[in-house]
């Protein structure tokens, strides 16, 4: 069973990729995602470099939310997600497997804010994420500081790795990554 703690931080994730708010994950959220962050950079729909953000949230849904669709009906319901959820963290400290598959995960979400492709992640950019995510400006600034945990202003991808693993499987109240989306209460 999901602690009190993990639950709640996974419930936040579950209602932070449904970005339409219509109670389920589906890949029209990952699209709805993908279509306002290429608005927020200016991108126009039909550009190649459109297709290519397109390309890589349609693979985040592909390859991290589709596995969570239990019963085959395309969409991913909060319970569903939360027994997938469940079942990996109770084998994630002993799965290579899940470890690695987390990490790509991460990658992939990390290329996907990195606008400026340095391989780092500015404030700046994490809250271009939050507010393609309809999160807001401040949640980010919130979220980011704490994230920042050697405080050099930046995100390291190892850095982001670590506290995204820290929301996804920590049971302490006090880890940064519980921030990941800001508060998760
Ligand atoms: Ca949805
Ligand atoms: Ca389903
Ligand atoms: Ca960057
Ligand atoms: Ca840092």
């Amino acid at each position: 069973m999901l602690s009190e703690l993990l639950r709640k931080k996974h419930t936040k994730n579950f209602q932070v990729y449904d970005v339409n708010k219509n109670g389920c994950v589906e890949q029209a959220d990952l699209e709805l995602c993908a279509q306002n962050i290429s608005a927020l950079r200016g991108i126009k729909t039909g550009t190649s470099e459109f297709d290519n953000i397109m390309i890589k949230y349609v693979a985040i849904w592909n390859d991290f939310w589709l596995p969570a669709d239990i019963n085959g009906d395309g969409k991913v319901e909060l319970e569903e997600y939360l027994t997938v959820a469940n079942k990996s963290i109770e084998n994630f400290a002993n799965s290579a497997n899940l470890q690695e598959s987390h990490a790509a995960k991460v990658t992939a979400i990390f290329t996907c804010l990195d606008a400026d492709g340095n391989g780092q992640i500015s404030l700046a950019e994490y809250k271009q994420y939050f507010t393609a995510l309809g999160l807001g400006e401040k949640v980010a600034e919130e979220a980011f500081v704490r994230l920042d945990e050697d405080g050099d202003d930046v995100l390291s991808l190892e850095e982001y790795i670590e506290r995204s693993k820290e929301f996804h499987t920590s049971d302490d109240p006090n880890a940064p990554g519980n921030w990941l989306y800001g508060s998760y209460q």
